[in-house]
């Protein structure tokens, strides 16, 4: 039988976690009170209360408020370093971690003050056997001039920066909004990857998009892919990673997605197994595979199989990965 212990222990990369989604209550609380922020609660279970929500509109309705209390380098150095310690805790040997400068930039925080603090947590993260990189967002629901300006911004720390991603509501919002920003991104050496959210009204095309046009080398969620046998094979064929977050999936829909994950498994799809927005969401890395290996009677080959698939798709070079094999 699995055992949390298992889970912990066993040596993962983590490639789908919001730092902003790792705020946990006790943080938002202390750096509301630091910066003068009121945010209307003064006890960490009064924000508790707060972090509840039962689709994806009610979740980003939490979610991007509470960034508020995120003002200084050293706010978001605070954020990414917690974050590095609880998952130096369940054994994260690499981290790509999105983050959203849009949140903050839109709220008057400089670019300059985002990735800076965040990058000195990356760098000192070494301390903690970790290999952290970041991975920066466009805000999809956000206009393409937006992400044009954005992305002229990030090009100034291309190497703070491993890759680029889309978050945020994908309704009406699809990949090729942003084709000009992944083909600009990718000639700066870039890394791509995006999110083809669970059970969107044009799922199947936005993954054929980013898939066939865009040329993203992972797709964040993007488990309904099995409904397209072509799609599903042109993945295993190219090796793209589709970075699967159990606990984040009950949230929008009744469960965990686990007959897909082992379906992509014995597809020779490279799926693994990730966190999204732990803060929020019930559970840090550990507690996603563990809750999926639970639910859907994994056996410990195929636990072993998700983590060796996250760092096969991990943005590192052949040489590192040996390392983890
Ligand atoms: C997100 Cl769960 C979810 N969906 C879309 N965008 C996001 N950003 C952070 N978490
Ligand atoms: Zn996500």
């Amino acid at each position: 039988n699995i055992t949390t212990k298992f889970t912990q222990g066993l040596p993962k990369a983590e490639l789908h976690l919001h730092i902003e989604g790792t705020l946990e209550p006790a943080l938002k609380l202390k750096l509301a009170q630091r910066n003068h922020v009121d945010i209307g609660q003064t006890t960490i279970a009064e924000v508790q209360k707060t972090y509840e929500y039962h689709d994806l509109a009610s979740f980003l309705a939490v979610y991007y408020p509470a960034m508020n209390v995120l003002q200084t380098e050293e706010d978001f150095y605070d954020l990414a370093m917690a974050y590095l310690h609880r998952a130096a805790a369940n054994n994260v040997r690499h981290a790509e971690i999105f983050f959203d400068p849009q949140a903050h930039t839109s709220r008057g925080i400089d670019f300059a003050t985002v990735i800076n603090g965040l990058y000195q947590a990356t760098v000192d993260a070494r301390a903690l056997n970790i290999d952290a990189h970041l991975i920066m967002c466009f805000l999809r629901d956000f206009s393409k001039e937006s992400a044009r300006k954005t992305l002229a911004e990030a090009l100034q720390y291309k190497d703070k920066i491993i890759g680029i991603g889309l978050d945020s509501d994908e309704h009406n919002n699809p990949p090729l909004k942003f084709a000009r920003q992944f083909e600009d991104a990718a000639a700066a050496g870039l890394h791509l990857t995006t999110h083809c959210d669970i059970d969107q009204k044009d799922s199947i095309e936005h993954i054929r998009q980013a898939l066939e046009i865009m040329g993203v080398e992972r797709l964040d969620h993007g488990t309904n892919i099995v409904e397209d046998p072509d799609l599903v094979a042109f993945a295993a064929k190219n090796h793209i990673g589709l970075t699967s977050c159990p606990l984040s999936n009950t949230f929008v829909t009744p469960e965990m997605k686990g007959k897909e994950v082992i379906e992509l498994l014995n597809k020779n799809v490279p799926v693994s197994i990730h966190s999204d927005d732990p803060a929020y969401f019930g559970g840090y890395i550990s507690d996603n595979y563990y809750a999926l290996a639970q639910q859907f009677n994994l056996t410990v080959e195929q636990i072993v199989q998700l983590a060796r698939n996250s760092f096969a798709t991990a943005w590192i070079s052949p040489e590192q990965k040996q390392l983890y094999f």
